[in-house]
């Protein structure tokens, strides 16, 4: 896409099944954004680089995934000065899922990284978008009306299944 403003990045294409949904809900909500992969351990350069420039080049949220040792989100967000959401990853390397959740929420004071749920990518990217929303009022109304689809599909099972008594 041209001029993301989103940036989906992540240790190992293995991240990619559980990172998709955040490529999906951007699409859904019309927030542009760039999708790659960047490995703290692997990559360390390509992380640096892409840490430091990212801001630069327009990028107003990242969504950062990695799983077992999970260092990347926490890494970027020591380097860049936007906003770093940690997608926790349950991936071959991760015991029970606990080591990446653990590796990405507990950060030292000064470097927030605002973590979502194990494998919780499509919350990831709704933050994301509700981040760029906060100053683009076209975003906002699109996540108003996801929310509102979001109650109406309660409600339909509510009418299928049954109401209390008011
Ligand atoms: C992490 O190691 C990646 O984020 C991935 O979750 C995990 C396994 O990577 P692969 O060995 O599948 O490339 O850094």
């Amino acid at each position: 896409m041209e001029n993301p403003e989103v940036s989906i990045i992540m240790g190992s294409d293995s991240d990619l099944p559980v990172m998709q949904a955040a490529a999906d809900v951007l699409t859904e909500l019309e927030v542009s954004f760039e999708l790659t992969i960047i490995s703290a351990h692997r990559t360390p350069d390509r992380m640096f680089a892409y840490a430091r420039a990212a801001h630069e080049r327009g990028i107003k949220v990242i969504v950062a995934g990695a799983g077992g040792a999970a260092h990347l989100p926490g890494m970027v967000a020591a380097i860049s000065p936007l906003p770093i959401i940690g997608v926790p990853i349950k991936s071959s390397n991760s015991i029970d899922g606990w080591d990446s959740v653990l590796s990405i929420l507990q950060m030292p004071g000064g470097v927030p990284v605002a973590t979502v749920a194990l494998n919780g990518a499509k919350n990831a990217g709704i933050l994301a978008a509700q981040i760029i929303g906060s100053a683009d009022v076209a975003v906002r109304q699109r996540v108003v009306e996801y929310k509102q689809t979001l109650q109406a599909k309660v409600m339909e099972k509510v009418a299928r299944i049954g109401d209390f008594q008011k």
